[in-house]
Parts: C-alpha cells; sequence; structure tokens
C-alpha cells in the first residue's frame, strides 16, 4: 500500500470504538478517525457509516468509498447531498442473512402456531387447545427475494411450508414459486397466509405495502415487515386490521425509529412491535468484510456488492 487511507467510522460512542478498533487491527497501514474528531475532511479516503449528517460526505471530497455497516442504503441516499460519484458498498455479511433467517421463521411459527392467542389464555387460565394447523396449510410469500429473503426461504422449507418469492428479475430456488416484476404481484400475493417484506426502501418500493395492495391478499393473512418503514404506509394498514381483512402485523422497523410511545401499533393486540433488531450488523465480522473491501480498492480492485444508485439498492 503506497498510501495510507485515512477511514472515517461514523458513529456514537462505544459502538463507534469498537469498529475504530477491530479496522485498526486489520488495516495497520490507516489512520482510523472516529466521530467528532474527523480533522479535515479533504484528507478522508473511506467513510464507514450507518446515518452521517446531511451533507458531511459530500465535504470529504477526496472520498474513494463509502461502506455501509447495514445491508440497506436507504438511510445514506437519505442525504440530499449524497456523493454520487462515489462508490457506496453495502453490508452483505452472512451473519445478517442468519439473523434475519431466524427473526422471520420466529415470526411465521409464532402466528402459524397461535402463539399469540396462547400467551393471552396463559394471562388467565384458559386451558383452551386451538386446532392445530400445519405448515402444508399455510403459503409463505417472500416480497424482497435477495441475500435475506433467500435465507429466510431456506430457513422456512424444512418445515413444509410452500413458499414463493417476488422480486424485480426472476429467481430459480429449489422448491420455491419465483414471481418477478409489478404484472406478476398479484398472482405472488394471491394465495398467501403470510407475507414477510424484505423488500430495499428506494424510489419504487416506498409506501408500496399500502391497502391497495394488499387487498390482494386473502382475508387474515399476516403481514411481517422486517426490511424498512417507509415500505408500509402504516396508517392505511389501522382499519384493515382493526376490521379483520389483516391477521396480524409484526413489525421490527418503523415509519420513525424509535417508534413514538403514544403510537397505535404498540398497543394494538394484534400487532408485534420489535426494536429493529430483526438481523444486527456484528462489528466483529462485518469490519472485516470493510477491511477486505479497502484493500482490494488499495489493490486496484473494486468490492462485490456496489450499490446501483439508479436502482438505489
Ligand atoms: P438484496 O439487495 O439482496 O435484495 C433485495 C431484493 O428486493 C432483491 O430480490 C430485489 O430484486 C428486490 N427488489 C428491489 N426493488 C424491487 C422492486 N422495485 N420490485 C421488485 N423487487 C425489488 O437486499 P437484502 O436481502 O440484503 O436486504 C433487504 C433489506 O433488508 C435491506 O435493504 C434492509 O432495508 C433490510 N434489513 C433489515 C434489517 C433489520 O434488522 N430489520 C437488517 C438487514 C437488512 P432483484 O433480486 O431482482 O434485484
Ligand atoms: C441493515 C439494518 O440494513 O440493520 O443492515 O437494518
Amino acid at each position: 500500500m503506497q498510501k495510507c487511507p485515512v477511514i472515517i467510522a461514523i458513529h456514537y460512542t462505544s459502538y463507534g470504538a469498537q469498529w475504530r478498533d477491530l479496522l485498526a487491527e486489520r488495516l495497520t497501514n490507516c489512520e482510523i478517525r472516529l466521530w467528532p474528531d474527523w480533522g479535515d475532511l479533504a484528507e478522508i479516503d473511506y467513510a464507514v457509516a450507518w446515518t452521517p449528517p446531511d451533507g458531511l460526505l459530500r465535504q470529504c471530497e477526496n472520498l474513494k468509498a463509502v461502506f455501509s455497516i447495514g445491508a440497506g442504503v436507504d438511510q445514506l441516499l437519505a442525504d440530499p447531498d449524497y456523493p454520487r460519484n462515489v462508490p457506496l458498498i453495502r453490508m452483505t455479511d452472512d451473519i445478517l442473512a442468519e439473523g434475519m433467517a431466524e427473526y422471520v421463521t420466529l415470526a411465521v411459527l409464532t402466528l402459524h402456531r397461535d402463539l399469540l392467542r396462547y400467551l393471552d389464555f396463559q394471562r388467565t387460565a384458559d386451558w383452551q387447545p386451538l386446532p392445530q394447523r400445519y405448515p402444508k396449510d399455510h403459503k409463505v410469500g417472500i416480497m424482497g427475494f435477495g441475500k435475506l429473503g433467500q435465507a429466510a426461504a431456506l430457513a422456512l422449507k424444512p418445515f413444509g411450508f410452500e413458499i414463493s418469492g417476488w422480486s424485480r428479475t426472476p429467481k430459480q430456488l429449489a422448491g420455491v414459486e419465483s414471481f418477478a416484476g409489478l404484472e406478476q404481484l398479484p398472482d405472488f400475493l394471491a394465495p398467501l397466509d403470510f407475507l414477510v417484506v424484505l423488500l430495499p426502501l428506494t424510489d419504487d418500493t416506498q409506501g408500496m405495502v399500502n391497502a391497495d395492495l394488499l387487498s390482494s391478499l386473502p382475508r387474515g393473512a399476516s403481514v411481517i415487515n422486517a426490511a424498512r418503514g417507509g415500505l408500509i404506509d402504516i396508517e392505511t394498514l389501522k382499519p384493515l386490521i382493526d376490521g379483520g381483512a389483516l391477521g396480524h402485523l409484526w413489525l421490527d422497523v418503523h415509519h420513525v425509529e424509535p417508534l413514538p410511545a403514544d403510537h397505535w401499533t404498540w398497543a394494538h393486540p394484534n400487532v408485534v412491535v420489535t426494536p429493529h433488531i430483526a438481523a444486527a450488523t456484528l462489528p466483529r465480522t462485518a469490519s472485516n468484510l470493510v477491511a477486505d473491501g479497502i484493500l482490494q480498492m488499495e489493490a486496484g480492485q473494486m468490492p462485490a456488492n456496489v450499490v446501483e444508485f439508479d436502482k438505489g439498492y
């Protein structure tokens, strides 16, 4: 390495310090600067970021690349001054796929086996066996069939659920029906008992999961969103869940985060709320991918998983 690239990890204290120390172990020729000690922004070669302040990355005028520490990049592209001439690399650590597969399996099995109702019965010591349903009776559709969506499908498959995926381009995954494009969306939705949303948030997908789209689902179907809150037009879903058109809403991500304490989803009996924990980035493994990417770039190669700005993911 001829020149020491300088890396800026944009983060709050203990998490940021962890990233700084892990990157320093791998990138021994680099000076790592941690928020808020940026120094001269023109000296920065690489940024490692989640939600930097708007305009900051544009001020790093000699930036060679930005590494997102999340699989999603909408939080970076939301900056109106985001420098779109600089490659943006998204996080694809396998540990995210493992976490998401586990989370989606937890949500589907909880709803499929009526666990929420049994927990209610337990509160009043009510011994009330419900008729058992079998996986072959339930169809799961995964909207957004990329790295995380396919990992979720592979985790659910051994239980015996019928699984389908919807994406922009068709996919081939053994035993899973693939649907692609808007024209196939109604056919994808029509038979589902569980719709799992794992799309990236882009100009095309913003607010896509609304009352109109969900009218294609069978009555009583449930929706699990573990991708981004902005994909769902949440207020249009309240009448559907109140009236039983939707069975349950299972939300890991929200239109505003942290979700305000007075939002109706917290207290609704048919809504499950978790605080954006489906698949957390693990600095120990993720920092290796970032370090590998920087070393590749210093060797004149472009890392995989560069975001296509026109698609937004
Ligand atoms: P990928 O890029 O691997 O997959 C995205 C999928 O969405 C692809 O199948 C893509 O289709 C499809 N897609 C995108 N736009 C459209 C569209 N307009 N119409 C149809 N299909 C579309 O992303 P990941 O699987 O790695 O991650 C998905 C999202 O999960 C992230 O963007 C992030 O927001 C969220 N996430 C949430 C976490 C949490 O803890 N809650 C943790 C990690 C990620 P195609 O394959 O044809 O391109
Ligand atoms: C991600 C996330 O995008 O944590 O990785 O939400």
